[in-house]
Formats: structure tokens, C-alpha cells, sequence
């Protein structure tokens, strides 16, 4: 049978865990993630005869290195690299919870926009146009009520086109300064001499450029070859 792996991301409270449980009901396993005091849920489910791994990512604000949660679900996406990662928004409060669905976006191209909350939405009047914010997006936006079960089929329809690249992706980037998208072009080109595609060089350019060490410290664990030595740690700034 084919196999995908899929991973849930969102802000805390988005509802997360009531689609894993739904979509997974029994089939779950819980632990912790290796090394780390987070606990690690993962379960699967069958969708038009393939199964599907489902991994429920800690709820965070961000995927930088601020906290365990954070770096659990950063080192998931850019590491084990899912077939498709689902951000579960909250459709009460899609400013704050867009920028997250943003920094995914600037990760992996495999993205599916998942509005949950859609009745408490109706219930203040919220209306969300899933296909302008589809298009503006680049990837697919479906709105669900996880607890209510609504939505669900067209949920898991997308996740499977995506998966199979009927549907393409071409998530919106954000633009830095020039200033800071030169230093971006010149890092990428290097990063993918170092590292081909393995990871996403823009992303990794843009960690370099936030002194984000943490991170690099993973990719050093991570990565099989010790090739990271050549990369420049402390030697970029863009202090004006
Ligand atoms: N009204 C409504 N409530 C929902 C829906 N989905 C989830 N909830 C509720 O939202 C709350 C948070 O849900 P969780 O599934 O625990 O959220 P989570 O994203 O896993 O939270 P963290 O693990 O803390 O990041 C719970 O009280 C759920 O019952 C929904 O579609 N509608
Ligand atoms: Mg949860």
C-alpha cells in the first residue's frame, strides 16, 4: 500500500489534536520526542486506499528556536521532510495565525492552509474566501470544523492532491530588503553547492542570517556528511 507522511502545525488551540483525533480514532501512538520532554503523537488513516501517517506537531507561534515545541516542529518539517504539512489555523484570529502558515511556507512547498473553527467563525460574523485566499497564498486553503466533522472529506481530498502533485503549489514568499535579499542569494547559492536540495536554501539563508545557531547545531546532527564546518556561522551581519 502507498505511503504518506503527514504532519499537523498551527498555533496553540487551533485544533490540532481534535483532527488528529478524528482523523486517526484509534490508530495512535503517543510518547516523547526523541531527547526532548515534548510529547510526540503520531497515528494513521486510510484514504482511497493509501495510508496516511499523521503526526501532530506541539502547538507554536513560530519555528525558530525559542523553545522545544518550536524546534520539534522545525527540525520535523525540514528533517523528515513530510509528504504534505497541514497548518490548522484558527478562523477567529487568521492575523495572527497567518504568519505561521507564512513561515511554513518559506520551509516546504507541500503545503495545505486548514481554516478550523469555521462555526465559531459564523458565530461572529467572520466570512473566510477560501479561494482568494487560496490564490494569494499559492496553496490550497480548506476550511474545516474539526469538532463538527465538517469539511473533512474535501480536507483529506486535498492533502491526497497535493501528495500526488495533481495540485501544484507556489507558496507566497515573503520579500526582504535588498539589502537583505542579496545576502539571501549569495548564502543560497552556497548552501545549495553544500547541500543540493536537501534543504530549502532560501530558508537556511535566512536562518544564517538570524544567527540562529541552534539551528545550524541540528543541522550538523542532522545532516549525514560533515560538511557544515564550511558554512559561515558568525561571519554575516546586516547591520546597516
Ligand atoms: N467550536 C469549535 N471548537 C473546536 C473545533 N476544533 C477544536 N475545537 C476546540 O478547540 C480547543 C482546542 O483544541 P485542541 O485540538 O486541543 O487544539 P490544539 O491545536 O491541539 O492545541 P495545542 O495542542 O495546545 O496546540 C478544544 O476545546 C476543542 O474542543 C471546532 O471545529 N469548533
Ligand atoms: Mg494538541
Amino acid at each position: 500500500m502507498i505511503e504518506y507522511r503527514i504532519a499537523l502545525a498551527g498555533n496553540p488551540n487551533t485544533g490540532k489534536s481534535t483532527l488528529f483525533n478524528t482523523l486517526t480514532g484509534l490508530r495512535q501512538h503517543t510518547g516523547n520526542w526523541t531527547g526532548k520532554t515534548v510529547a510526540k503523537a503520531e497515528g494513521e488513516y486510510e484514504h482511497n486506499s493509501k495510508r496516511y501517517t499523521v503526526v501532530d506537531l506541539p502547538g507554536t507561534y513560530s519555528l525558530y528556536s525559542n523553545s522545544a515545541d518550536e524546534e520539534v516542529a522545525r527540525d520535523y518539517i525540514i528533517f523528515e521532510k513530510p509528504d504534505v504539512t497541514v497548518v490548522v489555523l484558527d478562523a477567529t484570529s487568521m492575523e495572527r495565525n497567518l504568519n505561521l502558515a507564512l513561515q511554513v511556507m518559506e520551509m516546504t512547498t507541500r503545503v495545505v492552509v486548514c481554516v478550523n473553527l469555521i462555526d465559531e467563525a459564523h458565530k461572529k460574523g467572520i466570512t473566510i474566501d477560501e479561494e482568494k485566499l487560496s490564490r494569494s497564498l499559492g496553496v490550497p486553503v480548506v476550511k474545516i470544523s474539526a469538532r463538527n466533522k465538517v469539511g473533512l472529506s474535501n480536507l483529506l481530498d486535498t492533502i491526497e492532491k497535493v501528495t500526488e502533485r495533481k495540485i501544484i503549489t507556489n507558496p507566497y514568499q515573503i520579500q526582504y530588503s535588498e539589502h537583505i535579499e542579496n545576502m539571501i542569494s549569495s548564502l543560497e547559492q552556497d548552501i545549495y553547492h553544500l547541500f543540493g536540495d536537501a534543504y530549502p536554501a532560501r530558508w537556511v539563508a535566512l536562518r544564517i542570517l538570524d544567527g540562529d545557531k541552534n539551528f545550524l547545531e541540528a543541522l550538523q546532527r542532522n545532516h549525514k556528511e560533515p560538511v557544515i564546518r564550511e558554512v559561515p556561522v558568525n561571519g554575516v551581519s546586516f547591520s546597516q
